[in-house]
């Protein structure tokens, strides 16, 4: 087992290292940038190093400033969580290199994982349904009108270098597609340098269900069940949920089985997460594989009884994990709590949380770094802290995230909690019937009036 875990990191999924860490015996050292010196991650950890000024590029992104605080603080492990440095093969390298095990993907994984047109073809060759497109990158924009006109419109043109939702064009009709493949190239080659494009058929309105895995460096992959994260905004996830109101045990079982079969052909390693688009057939389809922790685990661990950073951080030390299927055991939602406007169209809102008042009860887990009289700085993403309920039901998790969301009090910036509170009482959401286009028609009408005790 590992002596001590450096995490490069902030915020709450630092927190959530450290507390599994302490649970397993391990030693904690937090990094942070001169912006978070008053952070909660810096005083839980048995250590902590500045790495740099509060820019991400300077600090959480600075590999050479992290690799010398895991060397000086003789840290024989690092784990990146989720977002900064986590899907970076370079930075995966350079741990390897500096013979710090890097809790997360190997950098070939993380390349081949991360260009999604050989991410796709690598799933269909092991048998994982694909959607119906181009055979990797597209050649010409010719190649692409004639694929188009056979596999018929609409379709949707994607960068390789691309992915979570950024260059990527819907095409409606032919008319429209010399005009998108150049914009969308353009626009991917300036925000990856990679200009590179394929194309597939476009699947309305689908559910964004995703399967979360766990695989040992003995072949062993376990599934842990899917979430359902059809409720997103600008690609941005708001609410997820497992199990999904619309996955039976038998559509469970043959998206898990997809899942572990897609990880065994490439020998995955850790913590995963295949992402699949449901359609309304019922009919799921490889979309790209996450190769770190998500911001949504606490969910599946809430339904399996696992925790996943033990785990994660048990696999990356060469322990034999048993090979199981784990199905949900209950019923949890997720609310991302984020210092944003919903009433100004989710505009961030940092700032000093004068008081502040955490839900609890049966049921209820709240995973955070803030604390009443915290600064949250302007300089990072906007979530502060993931709600989290359980329940036996779907019913009675909507009821407690809805009572929990009453307790939650959090003065002196705006949050996200009255949109939560509200979407907790629409009979669409309730329903359990809905697409990732659900937020495209969500009424934000009256929120005001879902604050604190109403
Ligand atoms: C799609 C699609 C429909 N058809 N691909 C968005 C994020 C990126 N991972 C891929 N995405 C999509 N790919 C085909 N062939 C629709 C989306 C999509 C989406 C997917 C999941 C959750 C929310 C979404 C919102 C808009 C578009």
């Amino acid at each position: 087992m590992f002596k001590k875990i450096l995490i490069a990191n902030r915020g709450e999924i630092a927190m959530r290292v450290i507390r599994a860490c302490k649970e397993l015996g391990i030693k904690t050292v937090a990094v942070y940038s001169t912006a978070d010196k008053q952070s909660l991650h810096v005083k839980f950890a048995d250590e902590a190093v500045c790495i740099g000024p509060a820019l991400s590029k300077d600090s959480y992104l600075n590999i050479p400033n992290l690799i010398a605080a895991a060397e000086i603080t003789n840290a024989d492990a690092i784990h990146p969580g989720y977002g900064f440095l986590s899907e970076n093969a370079e930075f995966s390298q350079v741990c390897s290199d500096h013979n710090i095990k890097f809790i997360g993907a190997s950098a070939d994984m993380i390349n081949k994982m991360g260009d999604k047109a050989t991410a796709k073809e690598t799933m269909k060759n092991a048998g994982v349904p694909t959607i119906p497109g181009s055979d990797g990158l597209l050649g010409s924009v010719e190649e692409g009108i004639k694929l188009a006109k056979e596999i018929k419109y609409p379709v949707i043109l994607k960068a390789t270098a691309g992915g979570g939702g950024r260059g990527m064009r819907l095409i409606k009709k032919e008319e429209e597609f010399e005009a998108a493949w150049s914009s969308c190239r353009q626009e991917a080659e300036a925000a990856f340098g990679n200009g590179e494009l394929y194309l597939e058929k476009f699947i309305e309105e689908p559910r964004h269900i995703e399967i979360q895995l766990v695989a040992d460096q003995h072949g062993n992959v376990s599934h842990y069940s899917e979430r359902d994260c059809s409720i997103q905004r600008r690609h941005q996830k708001l609410v997820e949920e497992t199990p999904s109101p619309v996955v039976d045990n038998e559509l469970r079982q043959r998206m898990g089985d997809a899942a572990k079969k897609g990880a065994k052909a490439i020998n995955y390693e850790g913590a995963g997460t295949v992402e699949f688009l449901l359609d309304k057939h019922g009919d799921f389809y490889f979309m790209e594989m996450n190769t770190r922790i998500q911001v949504e685990h606490p969910i599946t661990e809430e339904v399996t009884d696992v925790d996943l950073i033990k785990q994660q951080i048990r696999a990356a030390t060469g322990e034999v994990l048993e090979e199981v299927d784990h199905l949900p055991k209950r019923h949890s939602i997720e609310c991302r709590i984020n210092a944003e406007d919903p009433t100004k169209d989710f505009r961030p809102s940092p700032g000093t949380i004068t008081n502040l008042h955490l839900p609890g009860g049966q049921g209820v887990r709240v995973d955070t770094h803030v604390y009443s009289g915290y600064t949250i700085p302007a300089n990072y993403d906007s979530m502060i802290a993931k709600l989290i309920v359980r329940a036996p039901t779907r019913e009675e998790a909507m009821i407690r995230m809805r009572r929990a969301l009453d307790e939650f009090i959090i003065e002196g910036i705006k949050t996200s909690i009255p949109f939560h509170a509200k979407l907790m009482e629409d009979e669409g959401f309730k329903s359990g019937i809905f697409t990732t286009a659900f937020m495209e028609t969500f009424d934000m009408e009256g929120i005001e009036d879902y604050v604190v005790g109403k």
